[in-house]
């Protein structure tokens, strides 16, 4: 039983009156869209979107939702009818929506059949995905299919009853193929390059080691857009919880937190069909790659840069880190003189006022978006928001100090102990990794080579890189001596 104050299709009517509600009916709407890894981004993203488009009158594209791992989502959605209140806030003040999108929430380990059979129904067209980087179950180094990855090895063993999302992905092609059902569109939403062909390739490459017939139709028939994501989403806090329940005047389990900016661009590949997003903001090209790169090496790279430093200096938040002597400079530094310079030409698109907007939003007082948040899984996002952008200096004959520190910070981080010799929590799938290769190590040159052996993450040819390893061994030493704040400092001044 829901209660009077709490969130649901029963007690919309008693929403705050400048709460914006779902202008439809949504006992109309049908399921279109799959979505894998219904966590906080695709609910501030994604579903916002596709919001708009059921508010226009379309009611084919009803996102059923499904969480990978943990139960949590469903369980704060279901009593809510799938609805939550998005709160876009930023120093001006805040925003509540109640958004509709989502139909129900599966939670796939306590049923992979039930997400099975959501998945072959002929209404869907779409199965998009947010699962984070190492939900892609690849090396991060040349994003190919782990092939020892624990799930990835079930999976192959029980197809019919998967756990990674590529094991649903190909059974569920598997099942439409053999009910003559025609396939959906795969759209990944990750931060990774060309995101759309790297799910495409650990996809077909499962699907060879299924059945290589199975790998030849999806080849043929499935189609792969790529796209870039964006929108800054902080974990929710209960206090957040409390200014939601204050403002709108209805408890909601589950709202998310967000800032006033988003953007998708995505390619125009849907052989069956897809909801007019192009109507409700959404960008369609087609190619993505070069907003793809602007984005992963000007956001994200920066965003890691500031957690990984941000964190060691002291700071829990990015806007925190922001206002902090000289890490604005040395950020704007770094986007400027070492990451600009490896991108692709973007016409008619203004790449100064794109840096000055991103480093505003990196400073929105309004969004307590933690550096430890950020700095999770940095051996998934190094590859791509620093390590091909280094690559790409190194290739220019060009210099990279700033981005070197970047990936120092993360070694530094990564050791596990703060400047105050306080334990670090650090969250990654290859912790336990780090922790047995740097146990015991305390000089900025073992701790380089202990890291750089890990060459699922630096490749063989950063690893060997002779100006790599000294300019990254030189930003460690630095660190380990003098600190985050006082090496940040004096880097953005030179
Ligand atoms: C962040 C991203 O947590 C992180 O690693 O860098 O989630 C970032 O906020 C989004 O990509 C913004 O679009």
């Amino acid at each position: 039983m829901t209660e009077q104050n709490q969130l649901s299709a029963a007690t919309l009517a008693r929403l705050g009156k400048d709460v914006q509600r779902p202008a439809y009916d949504r006992n109309q709407m049908n399921t279109g869209i799959v979505h894998l890894g219904i966590g906080a981004f695709h609910r501030a993203h994604q579903a916002v979107y596709t919001d708009a488009v059921l508010a226009s009158g379309d009611n084919r594209w009803g996102i059923l939702g499904v969480s990978l791992r943990s139960a949590d989502t469903r369980d704060a959605l279901q009593p809510q009818d799938g609805l939550y209140t998005v709160a876009v806030r930023d120093g001006s003040g805040d925003r509540f929506s109640v958004i509709g999108s989502i139909t129900s929430v599966l939670v796939a380990p306590e049923n992979p059949q039930a997400v099975l059979s959501a998945m072959v129904e002929p209404s869907v067209k779409i199965i998009s995905l947010t699962v984070t980087e190492k939900g892609y179950c690849y090396a991060p180094a040349t994003a190919s299919l782990d092939e020892s990855h624990p799930d990835i090895v079930h999976d192959l063993a029980h197809p019919a009853a998967p756990r990674s999302a590529i094991g649903f992905i190909v059974e569920a092609l598997a099942r439409r193929r053999e009910n003559g059902t025609e396939p959906f569109t795969l759209l990944s939403c990750d931060n990774l390059p060309a995101n759309g062909e790297t799910l495409k390739r650990v996809v077909l490459r499962f699907a060879e080691l299924r059945d290589p017939d199975l790998a030849t139709f999806i080849r043929e028939s499935v189609a792969f857009p790529s796209t870039m994501v964006d929108r800054i989403v902080p974990a929710t806090t209960d206090t957040d919880r409390t200014i939601v329940e204050r403002a709108t005047g209805l408890r909601d389990a589950w709202p998310i937190m967000t800032e006033p900016f988003t953007q998708w661009v995505v390619e125009d590949h849907f052989p069956s069909g897809r909801p007019a997003w192009e109507k409700v903001g959404v960008t369609f090209v087609e190619d993505v790659d070069a907003f793809e790169l602007m984005k992963l090496r000007l956001l994200n790279g920066s965003h890691s840069t500031l957690a990984y430093l941000g964190y060691l200096a002291g700071h829990e938040t990015v806007s925190d880190v922001m206002q902090a002597e000289g890490f604005s400079a040395f950020i704007e530094a770094m986007m400027d003189e070492e990451i600009t310079p490896t991108l692709p030409p973007l016409s008619g698109f203004d790449l100064s006022s794109y840096k000055a907007q991103l480093r505003e939003r990196f400073r929105n007082p309004a969004l307590r978006h933690r550096t430890w948040q950020i700095a999770m899984d940095g051996s998934q996002k190094l590859p791509q928001r620093l390590l091909n952008t280094i690559r790409k200096r190194i290739e220019q004959g060009k210099p990279f100090k700033r981005l070197a520190l970047g990936v120092a910070g993360w070694m530094r981080y990564a050791t596990g102990t703060d400047e105050r010799g306080q334990p670090i929590d650090v969250r990654d799938p290859l912790a336990n990794d780090f922790r047995e290769r740097t146990h015991g190590k305390t000089s900025a040159a073992d701790l380089l080579d202990a890291y750089l052996g890990m060459q699922q993450i630096f490749g063989k040819d950063l690893a060997d890189n002779d100006e790599f390893r000294r300019a990254v061994g030189g930003a460690l030493e630095q660190l380990l001596r003098d600190g985050a704040a006082v090496t940040v400092a004096k880097a953005g001044r030179d």
